[in-house]
């Protein structure tokens, strides 16, 4: 739950005001002014917009559907942030602590190389995050907060001067990446890419059944997927080009046809083209167009 700042509740102000009715006016001045110095250091120290109650839904559990992608160009982020949610929700909550005493989240995040930093996200970052319409649903009417933290953390991570403001962390992270760098980012890991490229040998149907087996294992023993795309060579595959998606499930169908059943990181797929604009984010498509249409980039598998 959001609240705006609000007090400690007590009958603080009603004995203050029992104490004024008595007081000469030098004293009332000196009163007055106590009062407002500890009523400073209350919102000082206990009175925040976010604490460690406006991270998660009503579960107490991150969950895909607190993303919602915006303004910030960083799908290959928030698609990893909504599949690791999904699947592995304790590496989030483990990555995120608030500090009651500084109002700060504090994020452990990992640079490229895998290497962990702990990044402070404080109050005004999190207005910041939703000012530029970033990843969670906090500027999209309110929602958990976790995945502004974590977009704020990744954008710190990427700007070299944290008071002249975050726009080049923003402008970093906005501009494109793999599923790959999202992955390491969150996990400490890049996982595994499966490309269909690279097994160009085998004819579709049996790149289908490989990239089967790997996918379906791997949701199964609990790890991350996500998909990336590229634009079509021939055809259209029903999903938007150079885009990240979370790979929610893959089956076969009656007939046997590969399917994968994702989510877009948009939280919708409105304005997506291809034949898919509709107002929810789930989406079906089947695997054997996407290897033919050379729209599947890769799959990137966590750890
Ligand atoms: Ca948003
Ligand atoms: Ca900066
Ligand atoms: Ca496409």
């Amino acid at each position: 739950m959001s609240f705006p700042v609000s007090f400690p509740s007590g009958n603080f102000s009603l004995d203050l005001l029992h104490e004024l009715q008595s007081s000469s006016s030098w004293q009332l001045e000196t009163k007055v002014g106590m009062h407002s110095r500890i009523s400073d250091l209350f919102a000082a120290k206990y009175c925040y917009q976010f604490d460690a109650s406006d991270l998660y839904g009503p579960s107490g559990n991150p969950s895909e559907q607190d993303i919602q992608q915006n303004s910030i160009g960083d799908c290959y982020f928030v698609a990893t942030l909504g599949a690791v949610a999904d699947q592995q929700p304790g590496r989030i909550k483990n990555a995120i602590s608030f500090d009651p005493n500084t109002g700060n989240f504090n994020v452990r995040m990992y640079k490229p190389d895998g290497t962990a930093v702990t990044i402070p996200v404080s109050q005004q970052d999190i207005l910041d995050n939703k000012s530029r319409g970033g990843g969670s649903k906090l500027d999209n009417g309110g929602g958990p907060i976790w995945p502004a933290v974590m977009e704020t953390a990744y954008a710190k991570m990427n700007d070299g001067n944290w008071s002249d403001g975050l726009a080049q962390g923003y402008n970093k992270i906005g501009a494109g990446g793999f599923g790959r760098d999202g992955m390491v980012a969150v996990t400490g890991s890049k996982g595994t890419d499966l490309v269909p490229a690279n097994i160009w040998f085998f004819p579709t149907s049996l790149k289908s059944d490989i990239l089967f087996n790997q996918v379906s294992a791997a949701l199964a023993q609990g790890k991350a997927v996500t998909l990336s795309t590229d634009p079509e060579q021939s055809g259209q595959d029903g999903l938007v080009d150079n885009h990240v998606y979370i790979v929610d499930r893959i089956y076969k169908d009656a007939s046997g046809a590969v399917k994968v059943e994702l989510r877009n990181p948009w939280g919708n797929n409105i304005n997506a083209g291809e034949g898919t604009n509709w107002s929810g984010a789930g989406l079906i498509v089947d695997l054997n167009s996407l290897i033919n249409t050379k729209g599947l980039e890769c799959f990137n598998v966590g750890p």
